[in-house]
């Protein structure tokens, strides 16, 4: 089975399974977990914030930062296709109490007139603009990258306007490799950031949300109620520390797999698919020519041996990956084709 799934799919590299069997742990409540500590600062590092917290998930992270950021009642800004708007289980208004704003965006970016538009004046009958949420890479806009320069103008016209900023980047490694960059220079100005260790960098378990230090010691605050505070998760926190020292490098490679992979696509009669769009390790492709609807699309080609997800009514997503080589990129491209003209 080719699994094209997701990069959430990866397994533990051997370098990864060694360092967990190896690690130093303690009681990570009592921030006593020597691995723990040490991922935390190195990952603050990456992303050039003062302090750091290790969560079990990104949706924990994502909604973490949004219970420290804002008050019950508050309404969040969020891009409409977003990850917390879209997958989170509603968890804004579950955890936190407050009401999202789902504004349009074009591959992920609200524009600032937008932004400027959709925060509310002080009046008697209105919420307060507690936070807004921007997402980098864009997973429903096809791992779309967000630059630098547009990164600044949406948390400048947010912060002009009193409004924080917390940054899904749960693939913002993916975004560094595309720009060549630091990841440091896409997350400066916002105020949180939240990434995973556990997609691409193919750590077993786990994600950071990072900040200011008064931020990082509410958000453990916060982390202890969701239940997410662990003991000797340091075995885990091994796993992402070789995440971050020797998985970020290779991410290039996923891009290129991601091109080779959409490039045959878009040669397949009934496929269509934007290859400008393709950025990082993200594919998004229309099946409506074939005739089909993307489930019926996914569930012939699951049964041919290539593994995809359905992202609507006609589109269907790949993910590349550690786990997927530049050679089974070709055998799912076989595959792909026998199955599309099977249809
Ligand atoms: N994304 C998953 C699914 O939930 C859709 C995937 O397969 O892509 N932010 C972004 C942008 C994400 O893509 C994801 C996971 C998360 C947050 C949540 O991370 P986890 O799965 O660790 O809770």
């Amino acid at each position: 089975m080719i699994d094209l799934r997701s990069d959430t799919v990866t397994k533990p590299t051997p370098k990864m399974r060694e360092a967990m069997a190896d690690a130093q742990v303690g009681d990570d409540v009592y921030e006593e977990d020597p691995t723990i500590n040490r991922l935390e600062s190195l990952a603050a590092q990456y992303v050039g914030k003062e302090a750091a917290l290790f969560v079990p998930s990104g949706t924990m992270g994502n909604q973490i930062a949004i219970l420290s950021h804002t008050r019950r009642g508050d309404e969040v800004i969020v891009e409409a296709q977003s990850h917390i708007f879209y997958y989170e289980v509603g968890g804004p208004a579950v955890l936190s109490g407050v009401q999202t704003r789902p504004v349009i965006g074009v591959r992920g970016v609200i524009s600032p007139d937008d932004i400027r538009n959709s925060i509310r004046d002080e009046n008697i009958h209105a919420p307060r603009t507690g936070l807004l949420c921007l997402e980098n890479t864009h997973n429903r806009a096809g791992g779309a990258v967000i630059s630098p320069d547009k990164m600044r103008a949406m948390v400048s016209c947010s912060h002009e306007n009193g409004v924080p900023v917390h940054l899904d980047g749960a693939r913002i490694f993916n975004a560094a490799t595309y720009l060549k960059i630091e990841p440091c220079i896409l997350t400066k100005d916002v105020d949180s950031v939240m990434f995973c260790l556990s997609k691409g960098l193919c750590a077993p378990i786990g994600s950071i949300l990072a900040g200011t230090k008064g931020f990082i010691s509410s958000a453990r605050k916060y982390r202890k109620l969701l239940g997410g505070g662990m003991r000797q998760a340091g075995i885990l926190a091994a796993a992402g520390i070789v995440a971050l020292e020797e998985m970020v490098g290779r991410l290039d490679e996923d891009h290129k797999n991601a091109l080779l992979l959409a490039e045959s696509l878009a040669e397949i009669p009934g496929i269509r698919v934007k290859l400008k769009e393709v950025e990082t390790n993200i594919i998004l492709f229309s099946v409506i020519d074939l005739g089909v609807d993307a489930e019926t699309f996914v569930t012939h080609l699951a049964g041919n041996g290539v593994l995809s997800g359905s992202f609507g009514e006609y589109i269907v997503r790949f993910v590349t990956h550690n786990d997927v080589t530049a050679e089974l990129i070709e055998d799912a491209v076989t595959i792909i084709k026998r199955t599309a003209k099977s249809l």
